[in-house]
């Protein structure tokens, strides 16, 4: 994995799960509304990448885990796929 990939989900606190093949955070919001709001605008920009999380949706919390499936590992299109999630995710956390 490229330092860079490395220090994004280190610094924006993501949990490096399965041997560093993947990575997981648990996004908390104040309702379902919310929850489910923030998956729907962050489902059109997977679309758009063409990369796609695999994620549960419980009440108020949406467990994300990133890899890229094809390669068995983390890459740059997770990359890209956590910041905009962090970056939509701003918008939600007062
Ligand atoms: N998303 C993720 N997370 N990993 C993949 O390997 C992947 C994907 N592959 N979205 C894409 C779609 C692939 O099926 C298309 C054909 O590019």
């Amino acid at each position: 994995m490229e330092k860079n990939i490395q220090l994004f989900f280190s610094n924006n606190k993501w949990n490096f799960i399965d041997n560093d093949k993947k990575v997981n955070k648990l996004f908390n919001f104040k309702s379902f509304s919310e929850a489910f709001s923030w998956m729907t605008e962050v489902a059109f920009e997977a679309e758009k990448i063409d990369h796609h999380p695999d994620w549960t949706n419980i009440y108020n919390k949406v467990d994300v885990t990133l890899t890229t499936h094809d390669q068995n590992e983390i890459t740059s299109k997770d990359l890209s796929l956590a910041e905009i999630m962090e970056k939509t995710f701003v918008k939600y956390n007062y």
